[in-house]
């Protein structure tokens, strides 16, 4: 595959990290806005994002606390403002789905199917949270179902047509790469694909070189050309496999929403650090980052002026 200039996308806070975890998690909506424009400023091109009750840190996926920073992101960085579908464990879709229905971004997340999802694990490591609905919302995830059915995914899949939105296809597995063709065969999808291949959570593939292979030769065979492709390393293993698709000419991404590690035992002191660690493996490797507009090119993206915020 030629090597274009590699995308970096950014996501800064999440649903799967809780804010005992680390002190550098954005949690109010200053800290989330502060830290999307510090990660488009140091190269990412496209910035994911989930929104957070200022005060506890608990997961919020309503349009109004997305509305809190969405306008001052827009307004301070030109980055790609991606919105999660996904929103955070045990949410039902119809809750997941409003902030694109009001926002109608460029571009948001799809789950590409149902899976367990689990962080319970988690509590072996971290013993002591500052809210009470941290260690129940890990230890939840041990009884967990993430829904993402083939109708959710349709209805998802036909608000993207209704709002000009285009997805970022999150790939946990390779069945969900399966998923993904049926779609494309069924004609439900138009234009170059963008796969983000998920690894490294627990319910889904790991983040071995053998998987992070079996991805790309699954997508290449599926989809042939018709596709980026990009890669999500959760946890400790988040720059080293981010290397590894570099050099498989895929692009990248980062973010404390997966990964509050810098290396082993080292946190991140934040998202704008976790980029310009990425960007300094691309860079070392002789390729160069993509502008937000070339994402836009390259993903056939509507425009931020596009979108209804
Ligand atoms: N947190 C990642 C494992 C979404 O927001 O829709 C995948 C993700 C899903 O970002
Ligand atoms: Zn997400």
């Amino acid at each position: 595959m030629k090597q274009r200039r590699v995308i970096i996308s950014c996501a800064v806070t999440g649903a799967v990290h809780t804010p005992s975890m680390t002190p550098h998690l954005p949690i109010t909506p200053q800290q989330i806005a502060d830290d999307a424009v510090a990660a488009a400023d140091a190269g990412a091109a496209i910035i994911h994002l989930h929104a957070r009750d200022p005060v506890t840190g608990r997961p919020d996926q309503t349009p109004e606390a997305f509305g809190k920073f969405l306008p001052q992101i827009k307004e301070r960085c030109d980055a790609v403002i991606n919105i999660t579908t996904g929103g955070a464990p045990g949410m039902q879709v119809t809750e997941r789905i409003q902030p694109v229905i009001r926002f109608r971004p460029e571009l948001a997340s799809l789950n590409m199917g149902s899976m367990n999802f689990g962080m319970y694990h988690m509590l072996d490591r971290f013993k002591e949270f500052k809210f009470d609905w941290e260690a129940s919302f890990l230890e939840g995830t041990r009884d967990l179902v993430f829904k993402n059915t083939f109708r959710d995914i349709e209805q998802i899949l036909q608000l993207g047509k209704e709002s000009g939105t285009r997805f970022e296809f999150e790939c946990y597995d390779s069945a969900h790469l399966y998923n993904l063709r049926h779609f494309v065969d069924r004609g439900l999808l138009e234009g170059p694909l963008f796969i983000q291949s998920v690894l490294g959570i627990l319910g889904g593939a790991g983040t071995h070189p053998e998987d992070v292979v079996h991805m790309k030769r699954t997508a290449d065979r599926l989809f042939g050309d018709r596709y980026h492709w990009s890669v999500i390393g959760a946890g400790s293993a988040q720059l080293r496999v981010a290397a590894l698709a570099a050099t498989m000419g895929g692009n990248v991404r980062v973010g404390l929403e997966d990964s509050i590690w810098l290396g082993p035992d080292r946190l991140a002191e934040s998202n704008a650090q976790q980029v310009r660690a990425v960007r300094a493996i691309i860079e070392g490797l002789g390729l160069e980052i993509a502008s937000a507009d070339e994402a836009r090119d390259r993903l056939q993206l509507k425009g931020a002026a596009a979108a209804a915020f």
